[in-house]
C-alpha cells in the first residue's frame, strides 16, 4: 500500500474514535499483563474502566527510560517469549542497554509505518532503497528494511561503513532513495568527491534523514550536494525505532502516526500538557504494540506540535517540529545514544582517572568526533610516558566497549579541568548544527 488516504487523511473526529477505543484496549491488557503497570495504577487508585476515551489520558501516569532499565531485560514484556520474534537494544547510563522486543504484529506495524514514512517522503514501489543505517541491535537499519519490504521497493542493505564500496554499488545498482543518518550523508558526499563521483549526478531523488538532530542549514547542504530532497525521519526503539513520524515532500514539520503512537507535550517540570504549538517534552503512548506497550512515555526530545492542515499533502495528522533539544544531557554521535555519565562510571573504575573529565564533541569531514579529556592523580602524571599512554589506552578500551563507538582520550594535568559551582560542564560541543 503506497498511500492508504483513509487511514492517513481520516477526518481528526473519526481518528479520536479509533485511538479512544484502542486506548481502552491497551489500558485493559497492561493492567493484567505487566506487573509494573498494575502496581503504578493500583497506587493512583485507577482502574482500566476509568479511561473511557482519550480524554482521560492524562489520568495515567508516565513512564520514563529508568523504569526500562529497573526492569532490565523482559520485565515490562506485555506478551510472553514464545510470541517474541525480535529483540533491539539501545545504550543506557548504567551500561546496560535499553531493551526493546517485538511480536509479529509488532514487526507488522513497524513495517506499515515505516511503507507509510518511506511514501510519505516521496518513495514508491519502483525505489531502489540504499540503505545506509546500521544493521543489528540499533533500530535504524531494520526498522527501514522492514518498511522497504512493505512497500514493495527494492532494498540494498549497505549498513553503514565501506563508504567506497558503498558509492560504487549506489551508482552501479541505480539507487534512488538514500537512508542515513543526515551527517553520513554529509560525509558520503565528500567521500564521493574524493572518488571521483559528483554526487550531484546520481540517480538519487529522495533522502530520509535522521537518528540525529539535523538543521535546515544541513538540510539545504545535503539537498545541494546530492542534488535530492531531504526529509526527516523521526522515531526512538522504545515506542518503535524509525517511523514515529515522517516528513512529506511540504518539509513543514513531520506527520506524527498518531493512530497508533499517540503523542502529548508536556511542560518537562510541571508535567502538565502545554497549548497546542507551545514547545515541551513529546510523550508517547503506544496504542496498539503488543510487546513492549508504553503509556505516556517521556521520551526527553524537546518539540512542538501543530494540528493545522498540511500545506504540503492531503495527510491529516498532527505535525511536530524539528528536534529542538533534549531535557537531559543525552548525546547523539554518530546516530549513538551516550550519556556522560556512562563515561563517568568508566572513570570511576580506572586506578588513576580521576571523576574530572570534559567531553568534545565536533564534527570533521561532517563525521562526528569525541575527545575525551581526562584529569589524572599527582603520581600518575609523574610517571614515564609509557604509563601515561597504557592508561589512556585503558580508558580508550573501556569506554568504547560500554559506548559501541570510537572515541579518543587526552590525559590531562591534575585540576586543568574547570571546576563550576553549580551543575558541572561535562560537555562541550562544537558541532554546529
Ligand atoms: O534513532 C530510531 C531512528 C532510526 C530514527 C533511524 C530515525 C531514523 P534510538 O537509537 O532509540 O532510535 O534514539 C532515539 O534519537 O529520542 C531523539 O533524541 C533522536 N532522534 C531520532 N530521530 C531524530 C530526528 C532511533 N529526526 C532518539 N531528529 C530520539 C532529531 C532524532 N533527533
Amino acid at each position: 500500500m503506497i498511500f492508504n488516504e483513509k487511514e492517513e487523511c481520516q477526518k481528526p473526529g473519526e481518528r479520536k474514535e479509533v485511538q479512544s477505543e484502542r486506548l481502552r484496549k491497551l489500558i485493559a491488557r497492561v493492567y493484567e499483563r505487566v506487573p509494573f503497570y498494575k502496581k503504578k495504577f493500583n497506587e493512583l487508585k485507577l482502574k482500566p474502566e476509568h479511561i473511557k476515551s482519550l480524554d482521560d489520558i492524562e489520568k495515567l501516569p508516565f513512564t520514563v527510560k529508568n523504569d526500562l532499565r529497573d526492569n532490565y531485560p523482559f520485565g515490562l514484556f506485555a506478551s510472553p517469549m514464545k510470541d517474541i520474534l525480535e529483540i533491539h537494544a539501545s545504550s543506557g547510563t548504567t551500561g546496560k542497554p535499553t531493551v526493546v522486543a517485538y511480536t509479529k504484529n509488532d514487526i507488522k506495524l513497524w513495517s506499515v509505518v515505516m511503507a507509510r514514512a518511506i511514501a510519505c517522503a516521496g518513495g514508491t514501489p519502483n525505489d531502489i532503497i540504499h540503505n545506509a543505517y546500521g544493521y543489528g541491535l540499533f533500530t535504524g537499519g531494520l526498522g527501514i528494511h522492514y518498511g522497504a519490504l512493505e512497500l514493495g521497493a527494492t532494498v540494498v542493505p549497505i549498513s553503514s561503513g565501506g563508504t567506497k564500496r558503498a558509492l560504487m554499488l549506489m551508482r552501479d545498482f541505480g539507487c534512488t532513495v538514500l537512508t542515513c543518518t543526515p551527517s553520513f550523508a554529509l560525509y558520503m558526499a565528500e567521500e564521493a568527491l574524493d572518488a571521483g563521483i559528483d554526487p550531484s549526478k546520481t540517480t538519487l531523488k529522495v533522502g530520509i534523514f535522521g537518528a540525529e538532530p539535523w538543521s535546515e542549514g544541513m538540510r539545504r547542504e545535503i539537498e545541494k550536494n546530492w542534488n535530492i530532497k531531504a526529509t526527516d525521519i523521526y522515531g526512538l526503539s522504545e515506542i518503535i525505532g524509525p517511523g514515529v513520524a515522517q516528513e512529506c515532500a511540504g518539509q513543514d514539520g513531520l506527520h506524527v502516526f498518531s493512530d497508533f503512537f499517540y503523542p502529548e507535550v508536556i511542560d518537562p517540570v510541571t508535567g502538565k500538557p502545554v497549548a497546542e504549538g507551545e514547545k515541551g517534552e513529546l510523550v508517547f503512548t503506544t496504542l496498539t504494540k503488543e510487546a513492549l506497550p508504553l503509556i505516556r512515555y517521556r521520551t526527553g526530545d524537546i518539540v512542538s506540535i501543530t494540528n493545522e492542515p498540511c500545506k504540503g499533502c492531503k495527510r491529516t495528522f498532527p505535525r511536530m517540529s524539528k528536534i529542538m533539544g533534549r531535557t537531559d544531557d543525552m548525546l547523539i554521535i554518530r546516530g549513538v545514544n551516550v550519556f556522560p555519565s556512562q563515561i563517568e562510571s568508566v572513570l570511576l573504575q580506572v586506578e588513576g582517572a580521576e571523576p574530572h573529565y570534559l567531553i568534545v564533541v565536533d564534527r570533521q569531514h561532517s563525521m562526528d568526533v569525541m575527545e575525551i579529556q581526562v584529569e589524572v592523580n599527582e603520581k600518575i602524571f609523574s610517571d614515564e610516558v609509557k604509563k601515561l599512554e597504557d592508561l589512556a589506552g585503558k580508558i580508550k578500551k573501556e569506554i568504547e566497549s560500554v559506548l559501541g563507538i570510537m572515541v579518543s582520550i587526552k590525559l590531562v594535568e591534575p585540576k586543568t579541568i574547570e571546576r563550576s559551582l553549580g551543575k558541572a560542564k561535562r560537555v562541550l560541543d562544537k558541532r554546529k548544527i
